[in-house]
């Protein structure tokens, strides 16, 4: 089962000026096939289906491959933080005759505004929507942490052509915390296939062949230790990635470490109303009787 904190793994700077067209690509970062999605399903439904999972060799892949999952579900919760960020401010409050919404007309992706309140949903750049089939969770634990370490690669390389197409400092605060986290999610899998192997795969990295310190809100996130770290996202469980997660890191050599618990964190960003879009669609009189309602005293 699962607990939630109500908070953002980082804190996202909030946006002064929208950028809609930089939204649509974060979402390919979110839904599609290299994905935020892709991701936490992938390792999700791996870490349903484990197979004689208390027996003392399998479990550290599973507690490894269910906290990872865990993770993930707070990086699509960061990266719709992000998309929905850069929508602030980029419609009109405007009567419908004066085409409030004319702004996004020749957006990269109109979904967005017609369906979502301006909101993320999970589909890919092109509005395409995220699909079930890109789960991978073949049961052979070989193939599957080998299924890992490619979908991590893959989605590095997302990230980083991401990257080097937005300059927006929320999406990019987005996306270097991401590359980072993914960094550190590609090494625990090749670290995981040789153990089961002995082959160090993880000797390939970084894929393709720049290190994470050359983008700058990444930079930050590894002077803090982050490339090295692997959350427990449990109060109890999910020990044994402890005899997967250790030894050195191969980019500066600092210890691999286990930080119990999940990180600080930054609050969700409070973005204001859009009446245009009817977003929430309370305000004034409606607001004030649904609060009398509640008994709460605005
Ligand atoms: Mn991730």
């Amino acid at each position: 089962m699962y607990l939630r904190i109500d908070r953002l793994q980082v804190q996202l700077p909030y946006p002064k000026e929208p950028d809609p067209n930089s939204a649509a690509a974060l979402q390919e970062l979110l839904g599609g096939r290299f994905g935020e999605m892709s991701t936490l399903m992938t390792y999700t439904y791996q870490s349903f289906n484990f197979r004689m999972y208390k027996n003392p060799v399998i479990k550290p892949f599973r507690d490894l491959v269910a906290n990872i999952a865990t993770e993930e579900l707070g990086h699509i919760e960061l990266i719709s933080a992000a998309v929905n960020a850069l929508y602030t401010g980029s419609t009109k409050n405007v009567p419908p005759e004066q085409t409030p919404l004319k702004p996004l007309k020749d957006a990269r992706n109109t979904y967005h505004a017609i369906n979502t309140g301006l909101g993320a949903y999970p589909m890919d750049s092109h509005g395409a929507s995220w699909r079930g089939d890109y789960i991978f969770a073949s049961g052979n634990l070989v193939l599957d942490m080998l299924h890992n370490f490619f979908l991590e690669v893959g989605a590095r390389l997302a990230k980083i052509r991401v990257y080097e197409m937005v300059d927006h400092p929320t999406a990019r605060e987005a996306v270097g915390y991401l590359l980072t986290r993914g960094g550190v999610h590609a090494l625990a899998y090749g670290k995981a296939l040789e153990e089961l192997t002995g082959v160090e795969v993880w000797r390939m990295l970084p894929i393709p062949n720049i290190e994470d310190s050359k983008f700058p809100e990444a930079a930050k996130y590894m002077k803090m230790g982050s490339h090295r770290t692997l959350y427990r996202f449990s109060p109890n469980d999910y020990k044994d990635l402890e005899r997967i997660w250790r030894g050195t890191h191969p980019a500066d050599g600092q210890p691999l470490t286990v930080h119990e618990g999940p990180p600080e964190g930054g609050e969700y960003l409070d973005l204001p109303e859009i009446p245009e879009e009817y977003a929430p669609g309370l305000s004034g009189d409606d607001l004030r009787r649904v609060a009398k309602r509640l008994g709460i005293e605005l």
